[in-house]
């Protein structure tokens, strides 16, 4: 038992340390880098740059404290199998999943852009979860890992705010954790779908969640 307040939003949150899991969410260089699927999509991809310096912070504070550290990557099977046609279809794009782009073919699993970017590298020991949707529990082995760990807090950043990063929080929010976001360690590609969808959390009493931010994380845990 190793209990910790954190400065947050609507309230403070009280957990235990040893059972917060911090999870990074789709630090890719297919979506923080240009060429990659990020930007196929019409997006301006430097906007996601924003959240490194804080996710960096976050895994440093996570590490030096022991906690369980995971990182997830969006991306599918190189034969597509498991990249449903209307999510490959989805939009005007103009490369779609599985073509090839300057970082190898977009979104496939073993390509240069489906890495993680170079400054929050996975180290050896971190979990590191690939899944072929926005939530990171959606066909993957999360509660799995979770379950084994006594995991019962999430603290999650990463990209984008308002896709992956809700996604996970509202499907770890309906499955009994109490699950954070850090504010400044997620970004979105729209300033203003960030700021709303941080709102969104913690609106409500916390109809989902908390918000806070990488700093306070650290000093919380440290
Ligand atoms: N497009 C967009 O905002 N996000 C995604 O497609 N995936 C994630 O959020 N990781």
């Amino acid at each position: 038992m190793n209990k910790v307040q954190l400065a947050a939003d609507p309230a403070p949150l009280i957990f235990d340390r040893d059972r917060a899991a911090l999870i990074v969410i789709d630090m890719q260089r297919d979506f923080l880098e240009p060429g990659g699927f990020g930007e196929t999509l019409g997006n301006d991809v430097s906007l996601l740059q924003a959240a490194v310096g804080p996710c960096g912070r976050a895994l440093e504070a996570a590490r030096a404290s022991g906690m369980l550290v995971i990182h997830t990557r969006e991306g599918h099977r190189p034969d597509l199998s498991d990249a449903p046609p209307a999510k490959i279809q989805r939009g005007v794009p103009s490369r779609r999943i599985g073509d090839p782009g300057p970082m190898g073919r977009i979104l496939v699993r073993g390509e240069p852009g489906h890495d993680i970017v170079a400054e929050l590298a996975p180290l050896a020991g971190e979990v590191v979860l690939d899944k072929p949707g926005k939530g990171a529990f959606h066909q993957t082995d999360l509660a799995q890992i979770l379950g084994n760990n006594g995991i019962d807090t999430l603290i999650v950043c990463g990209v984008t705010t308002e896709v992956c990063v809700h996604t996970t929080i509202r499907e770890g929010n309906d499955r009994g954790y109490r699950c954070v976001a850090l504010g400044d360690a997620c970004a979105s590609y729209f300033p203003e779908f960030h700021r709303v969808g941080l709102e969104m959390i913690k609106a409500q009493g916390g109809i989902f969640g908390w918000v806070s931010d990488a700093a306070s994380f650290a000093n919380a845990i440290t």
